[in-house]
């Protein structure tokens, strides 16, 4: 064994350092004997050392690996095991590699490499797990063909690309498309497949299977239909064909992230495929078609054209997030894609960029790359690809999406070369929107107006923040999309798009009868923070009159974020007048009702910190809480009487049907109970509990019960009612700390992690328990200081049984600056104890690190 050393002082690898390797790989071919704890492994891989090699060191990865022989052209050869991996000195011609090596898929609970997931063999190998499996140059750039035999007893067994041969005992593969070996993939165990097929547009018929455990065969029609509109809509928008003679997705339900993307074999986190009215929510519904989508999606941007080094991956992955966004706009609601996106990019990507784990969509050092699959790499490098998309247009978009495509298909690309398509499809200099891809923090974008003489001038000047070891900011380019609105709600100016490339500049507008209403940055034109000193009245006028969408409901949540900050800072009530534009909206029955339902939706706890703090206030978790709670209160109140009646006109009768119209209906229906729980002691709520057919209004009626501490016999009714089915189970450990009062939250929790179903080897199972904990704002941060605390120990338990969801859970105490020097000094405690744990994980420790730095 050449384990690498726990603890062992972190090496930090720098983008500036790239060489590439010195052979071509011109073949591999992998046998597996498969056994639980000892697993053979044998490779044989050409070698063809590159001429021009400016480094011809033979290194392999390989990480808990025993190696039991190598060969080169069948000689037994001495192989030097080193730190990571092997040296070994081969010939200067072509020549064939051999190792055997055996490892211990059973053991391996960190789920990276090969693995065992209820009693069935998977892999996962993006960013650096295929070194888990053999010794091999397990880097992006490095591109083969693979043919691989599977021996064992498993009734199915599977790899990428296309079944060559199969009999008693065996299986064989060969994937004919040049890959890297982050996207290798094996599956093997007693599986159902749920099948299905689709003609892609030249005709080829490519047959189609979801694999899954026996039991979950009635969970996969819905997941099976949003692959084959994505199948399509890849074709229809973008021109891309699907490239071999099957597509398969298998769900596992050990999985540390949602899905991955592997040649022909995409395996997914079961919460992201399976799916049935009895069993998912709407938004699970929402979210397993985007994840679907997203994944097949990479069959092009990642894996015909893949990364040239991890620092690269927003490559793939802003650009693939991008594409799964438009198709969601697509199939269901374009705005309400959009607002979704904007809450979760700014609860989760603008912490992020503000914080102690800053760094830029295409970072330049690493110490653990899986540290990196952030909010800012996916969410942030996507709303790059936006910019660009506004900025140049949707016809050069295309142009270049298509030169790039036709450059780069087969090859391991990078940033620059991602740019250089769009300045050579549309003759644009794009070095200063480049700076978008090197420099991290969110910027500030501040806005001041002047109106005279029918001339209105908007200037906005930008600035940002710095973040860790970036102190020199140079402005950006920041598309800034504005239209100007009359007094009476009219539309003067239609949407423009002002391209703001100055630390300062100003822009008119002439021939103006009277000074406008600016609508400002539409749509979220650009990941910045807005600053305009304006009215709680023009803000209410917006949302009633702008004409565009994202504004409209951006206006209503300012709005209500006004409102919260004044209550957490002056003691005020709640704004009469806010209260009275909410009643107009949610009784307002020609407004989509999606659309009402995020308007009634209250920006979160955790927002309303962040806002606080952006103004120099030291957020109190337990104020903004009580403010949270008076404003829901004052609500249903002020809503008494019209709530019987939006609650039944809302309601969606007849068969259930996952789509965006019943969503959005739902949706509002379920913000709808929520308040008229507190208003009669939860008789509603029982009645839609007892009688609901579909998991959105059950869940919908416990959440609101178990918020008003009246849902004790249902939340008992519920786990009997589901406790053999893992993702629903999930919903219910979560449910409970989501919904438990400050004070309990961490009991709560803990009390979880006693329950006999709770467990440290299921990453959805702990990150349904302590991810609630981290997400209920005011428990997590009760002054008692013991969420705190029980997040701590049960990171530090997690960390030997699986780094890459501990250190990903880290990430709970980043904005721990942002609060009261008590608080910090209990977090600053608990994150020392984390680092201070003798065996950390590489992964835990550069996260702590970079949060204490
Ligand atoms: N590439 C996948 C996500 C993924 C990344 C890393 C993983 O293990 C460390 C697993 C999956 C995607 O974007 O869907
Ligand atoms: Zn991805």
């Amino acid at each position: 064994m050449n384990d690498a050393a726990p603890n062992a002082a972190p090496q930090t690898f720098y983008l500036k350092d790239y060489k590439p390797f010195g052979y071509e790989v011109e073949s591999v071919k992998l046998t597996f004997q498969l056994s639980p704890n000892a697993t053979k492994v044998h490779s044989a891989i050409r070698f063809t050392p590159k001429a021009d090699a400016e480094d011809n060191r033979f290194f392999l990865h390989g990480e808990q690996l025993s190696l039991i022989s190598a060969k080169i052209d069948g000689t037994p050869v001495t192989a030097r095991l080193v730190d990571g991996g092997l040296e070994c000195d081969v010939p200067r011609t072509s020549f064939l590699w051999e190792a055997e090596v055996e490892i211990d898929p059973a053991a391996n609970t960190a789920l990276e490499g090969l693995y065992m997931s209820n009693g069935m063999y998977c892999t996962q190998c993006e960013a650096e797990g295929f070194r888990k499996i053999t010794y091999y140059p397990d880097r992006p750039d490095v591109m083969s063909t693979f043919t691989v035999r599977i021996e064992g007893d498993e009734p199915v067994m599977l790899s990428n690309g296309n079944p060559t041969g199969a009999g008693e005992g065996w299986a064989e593969w060969h994937d004919p498309w040049p890959k890297p070996a982050y996207l290798f993939a094996l599956v093997a165990g007693d599986l159902v497949n749920h099948p299905g097929s689709f003609t892609t547009k030249s005709g080829k018929e490519v047959e189609l299977n979801i694999w899954v455990r026996p039991g979950d065969e009635g969970k996969c029609a819905f997941g099976m239909e949003a692959l084959k509109k994505s199948m399509k809509w890849d074709e229809d928008v973008y021109g891309l064909e699907y490239d071999l003679d099957l597509f398969n997705i298998v769900a596992v339900d050990d999985f540390n992230m949602g899905a991955m993307e592997n040649k022909g074999l995409n395996i997914f986190n079961s919460s992201c495929v399976l799916a049935s009215p009895e069993t998912s929510t709407d938004a699970n519904f929402e979210r397993i078609e985007a994840i679907i989508a997203h994944e097949y999606f990479h069959n092009w941007t990642g894996n015909r054209i893949t990364c040239r080094d991890w620092f690269q991956l927003c490559l793939k992955e802003g650009l693939t997030v991008f594409r799964d966004a438009q198709f969601t706009a697509d199939m269901r609601s374009e705005p309400v894609k959009r607002i979704e996106d904007v809450i979760a990019l700014r609860a989760r990507q603008f912490p992020e960029d503000g914080g102690p784990l800053a760094h830029p969509p295409r970072p330049e050092e690493f110490q653990e790359i899986n540290n990196f699959y952030t909010a800012t790499v996916y969410e942030k490098g996507a709303e790059v690809i936006g910019m660009l998309k506004r900025l140049v247009g949707d016809d050069n978009y295309y142009k270049a999406l298509n030169l790039y495509f036709e450059r780069h298909d087969g090859q391991a690309c990078t940033i620059e070369d991602w740019l250089k398509v769009f300045e050579d499809a549309t003759g644009r200099d794009l070095s200063q929107f480049k700076l978008w891809y090197s420099q991290a923090g969110t910027p500030r974008v501040k806005v001041s107006e002047e109106y005279a003489d029918g001339t209105y001038t908007l200037t906005f000047e930008q600035s940002t923040p710095p973040p860790p070891g970036q102190p020199e900011k140079a402005p950006r380019v920041i598309p800034i999309a504005v239209g100007l609105l009359s007094p009476n709600g009219d539309e003067v100016r239609a949407t423009e798009v002002l391209e703001l490339t100055e630390a300062k500049q100003s822009f008119t507008f002439d021939g103006l009868a009277s000074k406008p209403v600016p609508s400002i940055l539409r749509e979220f034109s650009a990941p910045v923070i807005l600053e305009r000193e304006t009215t709680n009245s023009e803000r209410a006028f917006l949302l009633a009159h702008d004409t565009d969408p994202f504004n409209r409901w951006e206006a209503g949540n300012a709005l209500a974020k006004e409102v919260r900050v004044a209550m957490v800072l002056d003691g005020a009530a709640p704004d009469a007048a806010y209260l009275d534009a909410l009643e107009k909206l949610v009784r307002d029955d020609e407004q989509d009702p999606a659309f009402r339902a995020l308007v009634l939706s209250p920006p979160s706890q955790s927002d309303i910190a962040q806002t606080l703090h952006e103004r120099g206030h030291t957020p109190d978790p337990q104020k903004i809480y009580d403010a949270a709670e008076t404003f829901t209160q004052t609500l249903a109140q002020q809503l008494e009487t019209s709530l019987p009646r939006l609650y039944a006109a809302t309601t969606v009768e007849g068969p259930y049907v996952p789509d965006a119209d019943g969503a959005g209906k739902r949706a509002l229906n379920s913000r709808i109970l929520s308040l008229l729980t507190r208003l009669d002691g939860g008789e509603q709520a029982a009645r839609q509990y007892a009688s609901a057919d579909n998991m959105t209004q059950q869940y919908a009626a416990l959440a609101a019960l178990m918020k008003a501490e009246k849902g004790e016999a249902q939340s008992k009714a519920f786990f009997e009612q589901w406790q053999d089915d893992r993702l629903v189970m999930d919903k219910w450990f979560a449910l409970q700390i989501a919904c438990a009062a400050p004070e309990t939250t961490a009991a709560t929790a803990k009390e979880l992690t006693q329950h006999p179903l709770f467990s440290m080897k299921n990453p959805n199972r702990f990150r349904a328990v302590m991810g609630a904990l981290a997400g209920n704002h005011a428990g997590f941060h009760h002054a008692s200081g013991a969420g705190y605390q029980l997040l701590a120990e049960n990171l530090i338990a997690l960390d030997s049984v699986n780094p890459q969801t501990t250190a990903r859970m880290c990430a709970a105490f980043q904005t721990w600056k942002r609060y009261d020097s008590k608080r910090q000094a209990q977090i600053q405690t608990e994150l020392e104890r984390i680092l201070a744990t003798s065996d950390l994980s590489r992964d835990t420790h550069e996260m702590v690190s970079r949060m204490l730095s």
